[in-house]
């Protein structure tokens, strides 16, 4: 159970300080419990982007925090735990597309949001998963498609759409646990449940899965499904809020070693230091952001 005061003391500093806290579906199922706005990774940009908050505190991973910082660039947006990274975000360097843009100088560039700012900067266009198949068929037919840093997500995004696509050797360390026998198993003690899964997972899970989405089309899709059990493919922390908006079904996860380390390092504690001392302020250099600004615009503005 959550410590009362702490929520008591957040929630206050919270309102003097103007700030609005945005919580990722993977966050510590209390930290989801004071979000102003729990969400995906689109639909928290879209929260940082209309807020009148002055401040943003960030529940997520660093790549976020920054994607907010790079579309709100006057306000202060704090994540509470500077650890948090990405380690696929960290697989691709500015450098190394450069390269590749190089051995495909007509290739339109596609980079999935968990990226670094450097890297939406190379960029054309950016997407989540939520929208990835809309992002891809918006470049004409014809032209060539780099996509970066998910070879998952980008196999996934051309077998939808048709195309051909460049892909880079990244993958999610959490997503890539989750292995076709643990969904068997599953199916095999649930029979009656759906499994839906996360297109960062293996293709080898994908391809026997009943449904893919992105965590806000998991919310949308078990809200409506007519079935009752659902075996969830993703990160852990996602069955919180799955349970809790949806009480009469059930959820088992598929894997319950997917636990996202990064995810969990922002604690109520941290968020309260954060608010207290203002702290630790996510900025990104001008230039960059100016850059990285086009290719988010281009995943905000889709679908
Ligand atoms: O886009 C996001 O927020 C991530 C990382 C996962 C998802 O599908 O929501
Ligand atoms: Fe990165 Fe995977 Fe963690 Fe998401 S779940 S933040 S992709 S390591």
């Amino acid at each position: 159970m959550a410590n009362p005061h702490l929520i008591e003391k957040i929630l206050e500093l919270k309102k003097r300080r103007n700030a609005v806290i945005l919580v990722h579906n993977y966050q510590l199922p209390e930290v989801q419990d004071i979000a102003d706005f729990l969400g995906d990774s689109l639909g928290l940009s879209r929260e940082a982007a209309k807020t009148d908050a002055e401040v943003i505190v960030f529940c997520g991973v660093d790549f976020m925090a920054e994607t907010a910082s790079i579309i709100c660039p006057g306000k202060t947006v704090l994540l509470p735990d500077p650890t948090s990274g990405c380690p696929m975000a960290r697989m691709i360097t500015a450098e190394q597309l450069l390269a590749l843009k190089r051995e495909h100088p007509g290739a339109a560039v596609v980079c999935y949001v968990n990226s670094t700012a450097d890297v939406k900067a190379e960029s054309d266009m950016c997407c989540t998963s939520a929208n990835s198949v809309e992002v891809v068929n918006s470049i004409p037919p014809g032209r060539e498609i780099i996509f970066v840093p998910d070879k998952y997500l980008g196999s996934y995004t051309a077998c939808r759409t048709g195309r051909k696509m460049i892909l880079w050797d990244g993958y999610c360390i959490t997503h890539v646990r989750i292995t076709p026998e643990d969904i068997q198993r599953a199916r095999r003690r649930h029979p009656e449940a759906l499994v839906v899964v996360h297109p960062e997972c293996r293709s080898e899970v994908v391809m026997i899965a009943d449904v893919v989405e992105s965590t806000s089309g998991m919310v949308r899709f078990v809200s409506q499904s007519d079935a009752h059990e659902f075996i969830i493919g993703t990160e852990v922390g996602i069955l919180h809020r799955l349970r809790k908006e949806n009480p009469g079904k059930k959820f088992i996860a598929a894997c319950e070693s997917a636990v996202c380390q990064n995810m969990k390092r922002n604690t109520l504690e941290k968020v309260l230091w954060s608010l207290e001392e203002m702290e630790h302020k996510v900025e990104v250099p001008e230039n960059i952001r100016r850059r990285a600004r086009r290719a988010i615009d281009a995943m905000v503005a889709k679908r």
